[in-house]
């Protein structure tokens, strides 16, 4: 695991929690359970990546090939992220890993799972929020592997007694809402002229770990991604060549 822990790390994937097959198992639905997602898997590996790490790596490697790294590429995150999983080798001998996207071929939800590896807590926000980096890190991929690991203990729920100054600065007001109601979210970013169109200021205000905050770049690219890729193309000087 400490391997494992250190190889990720290189690629800024630096919070890592592991769940046990059976307690998985025991919250997740029957299309998911660990047998079938992946025969023998005894642990899930959750991966993450904590504040601006993984960007940064992400920016150097980007910078190694613009052109097919990002003006060639519909999802370069996505493609670095895997492509360091996959670069995992011997490490990743009988797991099968699993990454968070649309594209996916298993649906997880790694809100749930992320909680269950002890990542961190859903907030008043509905996102997860930890202790070292607050709600700043990314959900990258769980590993479903053969091995039987120590579980990671759960996380702390920062927001009981909290003033919670991330409430009065949603527009939605949905902030505090539980169960929280991603689709006003959803709607409230579709609102013309929303500022949740270029982030979500209720996790700007979130009090815990600001230090780990996004830069402008990562946040437009994650909240608004053909601006975000806009701006990227700009950054490295390339045309992009997915634009019609
Ligand atoms: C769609 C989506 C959104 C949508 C809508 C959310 C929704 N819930 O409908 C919108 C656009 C609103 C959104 C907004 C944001 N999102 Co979002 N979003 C997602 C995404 C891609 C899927 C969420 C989802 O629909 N989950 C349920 C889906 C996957 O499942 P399903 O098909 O309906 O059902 C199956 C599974 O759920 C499974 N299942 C059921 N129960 C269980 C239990 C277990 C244990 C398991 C494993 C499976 C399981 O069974 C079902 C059938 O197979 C997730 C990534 C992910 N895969 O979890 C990120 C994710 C939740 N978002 C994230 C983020 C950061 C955001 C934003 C801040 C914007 C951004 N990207 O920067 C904002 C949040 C605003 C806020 N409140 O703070 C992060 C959260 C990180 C964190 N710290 O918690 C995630 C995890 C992405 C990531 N890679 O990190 N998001
Ligand atoms: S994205 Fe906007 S509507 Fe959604 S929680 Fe954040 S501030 Fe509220
Ligand atoms: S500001 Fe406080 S209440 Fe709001 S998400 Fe952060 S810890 Fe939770």
């Amino acid at each position: 695991m400490a391997e494992l822990r250190a190889t990720l790390a290189g690629a800024g994937l630096n919070h890592v929690g592991v769940v046990s097959a059976p307690d998985y198992d025991r919250h997740a639905p029957a299309a998911v359970q660990a047998e079938s997602v992946q025969p023998g898997t005894r642990s899930i590996v959750v991966v993450a990546s904590g504040g601006r790490a993984h960007w940064d790596r992400f920016l150097d490697w980007v910078a190694a090939d613009p052109v097919a790294r990002l003006a060639r590429s519909p999802h370069p995150l996505d493609t670095f992220c895997a492509g360091h999983v996959a670069g995992l080798g011997d490490l990743l001998a009988g797991c099968r890993a699993i990454f968070p996207t649309f594209y996916a071929d298993v649906h997880l939800d790694f809100i749930r799972l992320g909680e269950l590896a002890g990542l961190g807590r859903p907030s008043e926000l509905g996102l997860l929020v930890s202790e070292p980096f607050g709600p700043w890190f990314g959900l990258r991929a769980a590993l479903f592997v053969p091995h039987a690991l120590d579980p990671t203990p759960p996380a702390r729920c920062l927001c009981e007694g909290c003033p919670a100054p991330c409430q009065v600065v949603c527009p939605a007001r949905i902030v505090g809402v539980r169960p929280f109601p991603w689709a006003d979210c959803v709607a409230e970013q579709g609102r013309a002229g929303s500022p949740c169109q270029v982030g979500c200021d209720a996790r700007a205000a979130c009090i815990v770990a600001p230090a780990h905050r996004y830069d402008v770049l990562e946040l437009t690219y994650h909240h608004d991604k053909p601006r975000g890729r806009a701006l990227l193309c700009a950054r490295f000087g390339v045309r992009d060549e997915l634009l019609p």
